[in-house]
């Protein structure tokens, strides 16, 4: 299997830190330099179908994009550690957990930083602050819930480190690019946030 990733951006680190976590290992691994435009060449557009990273292609010519499809896939394969449930009620907290760290957190982080920072804007028609304020506090109003929440849970969704936890560290660590940090008040995400990143599989990707 091979797997189209760019380094330092977030998407291919989601499922980066899946394999590290699992031990995969017997992944070919394609760096895809997209600030020059590598994934909107023809010949990726055609191998993946969209001009993202990261993308996982079969040994029989399957392609698989979007990170967590990507993930569940490797976790179809390689079971231990578990990261995406291991019975209905587990899949479905994850999933749940997964969903709304996607939706209002990761993606906001992604549009504030995209359209503010400068080496960024030629991944962007056109940047606009106004998206990119907009953006931060969106996610920063859901950064709340997420304190509540690891008020009374060492992690996420379940009692252990899940896919939803990754879904959230990379992207809080996305917005490093911009000097972002989460509010010091918010010391429950801080102490979670620190644990997750002091995990060897942290690194990967990153
Ligand atoms: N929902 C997709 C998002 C993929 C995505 O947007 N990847 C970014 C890199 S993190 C990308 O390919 N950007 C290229 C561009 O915007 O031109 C996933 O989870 O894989």
């Amino acid at each position: 299997m091979k797997l189209y990733t760019s380094n330092r951006a977030p998407n291919p680190r989601r499922v980066r830190w899946v394999m590290a976590e699992k031990g995969i290992e017997d992944v070919e691994l394609v760096e895809i330099d997209i600030m020059v435009g590598e994934h909107k060449t023809a010949e990726y557009r055609t191998r993946v179908g969209v001009p993202h990273v990261p993308a996982l292609e079969l040994d029989d010519g399957t392609t698989i994009s979007e990170s967590i499809a990507i993930g569940r896939y490797l976790e179809a394969l390689y079971p231990e550690p578990n990261l995406f449930g291991a019975d209905a009620r587990e899949q479905a907290v994850i999933e749940m957990w997964t969903r709304r760290c996607e939706f209002y957190l990761a993606n906001p982080i992604m549009l504030s930083v995209r359209h503010s920072h400068p080496a960024l804007a030629a991944l962007e028609a056109a940047q606009m602050p106004q998206l990119a304020d907009y953006n931060r506090v969106a996610a920063e109003k859901f950064m709340k819930t997420l304190d509540r929440r690891l008020a009374e849970h060492e992690f996420l969704a379940e009692d252990r480190f899940s896919i939803a936890d990754i879904v959230a560290v990379v992207g809080l660590d996305f917005a490093r690019l911009i000097k972002y940090r989460p509010p010091e008040e918010l010391a429950h995400l801080a102490r979670w946030l620190e644990t997750c990143r002091a995990r060897p599989a942290a690194k990967a990707g990153a």
